[in-house]
């Protein structure tokens, strides 16, 4: 990549002009969300600072304790975006039903869904958190918008990303032309282009569980971690290394940054849930991200774009990184 330092508009607006590839309702949605992630990042950078550490005295829908930040970070995801005239609703980890555009607003084509704050348990611990985006658009033809107008497979996305609040704030995004990934200039407070084209390598050493689960886990998965465990003496030839870092997000760019597979299965604790990750806003866009960077993503039966929802809600099981291994977990999975 040449050194001259291309900003995230530009990109955006290339991808618009050159390839035809985004609409430029699409780019200012786009632009509209990095920049509510730069205000969230100064937010999250603050920590103890800013006074907004700790927990909310409210529940999510998911029944979780609400980190205050996680208030916060989807209120300015909502502010940022009600008023540009490109959505027609957005829903979020954060709020039980959908939040249509009002009235005083022009209404557009797009949805947006978000996990305004991935990872919150880690908030208070400095440790990287992010925001996840999945972007998708309005049935033609459909009157209003509803909750139904959102369940689309993440085949349908036209669009998907993340920003990273670590040591750096990297926002990565996907308009399914392969994935690239921006870093924070905090000086200039413009993302600028730091790689394209991510490939994730087919094959790796380093797998990423919850360990503390294992007597919980199905048997393929338990075959699959064991065999990694037992190392270069066992089936696979070779030792791995392990990681958890209990942020999705941070999980996944390290995948995409240097490979890896990330496993949050089904397991025993609570049987009648399909897994503990949101298919809609967390396991669909890292999905597609992770596809478009050469990897795979299947819930360890199918693959997780492939998964019409039911609910906005729904939860999934998920496997997704390197291809070669997430197919090998798959394959254990499904006896092919
Ligand atoms: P556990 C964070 O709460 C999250 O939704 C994902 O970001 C993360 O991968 C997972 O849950 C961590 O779950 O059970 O290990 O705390």
């Amino acid at each position: 990549m040449s050194n001259k330092r291309i900003s995230l508009t530009r990109y955006l607006v290339e991808q618009q002009r050159v390839d035809g590839h985004i609409p430029s309702q699409l780019r200012l949605l786009l632009e509209v969300v990095a920049r509510a992630c730069k205000s969230i990042s100064q937010a999250v950078n603050k920590g103890d600072l800013g006074g907004v550490l700790g927990a909310a005295s409210t529940e999510n829908v998911q029944g979780e304790m609400q980190k205050q930040l996680d208030i916060i970070a989807n209120e300015v995801l909502i502010e940022a975006n009600e008023w540009g005239g490109h959505l027609a609703a957005m829903a979020s980890e954060e709020m039980d039903s959908i939040y249509v555009v009002p009235n005083r607003y022009p209404q557009g084509e797009y949805l947006l869904l978000f996990d305004p704050l991935d990872g919150s348990s880690n908030i208070d611990v400095n440790v990287s958190i992010g925001t996840i985006f999945s972007v998708l658009k309005k049935p033609e033809g459909s009157i209003g918008v509803s909750e139904q107008d959102f369940l689309q497979r993440g085949a349908q996305q036209v669009a998907a990303g993340y920003c990273v609040y670590g040591p750096q704030t990297t926002l990565v995004l996907t308009v399914g032309d392969g994935v690239a990934m921006f870093t924070l200039d905090r000086e200039q407070g413009s993302f600028v282009l730091t790689k394209e084209n991510v490939q994730i390598p087919p094959d790796t050493k380093e797998f990423a569980i919850n360990m503390s689960n294992m007597r919980h886990w199905d048997a393929p998965v338990k075959r699959y971690v064991d065999e990694c465990l037992i190392g270069k003496e066992g089936p696979r030839g070779k030792d791995f290394n392990m990681r958890w870092v209990a942020s999705m997000v941070a999980d996944v760019h390290r995948i995409l940054t240097r490979g890896g597979i990330f496993m949050y299965p089904w397991d025993k604790r609570e049987p009648e849930k399909p897994g503990k990750l949101r298919l809609m806003y967390e396991a669909n866009p890292m999905g597609w991200l992770v596809e478009q960077a050469g990897g795979a993503a299947t819930n360890g039966k199918q693959r997780i774009l492939d998964i019409q929802p039911g609910k906005l809600h729904e939860r999934v099981s998920v496997i997704l990184g390197s291809k070669n291994e997430v197919e090998r977990v798959t394959a254990y999975h499904t006896g092919l």
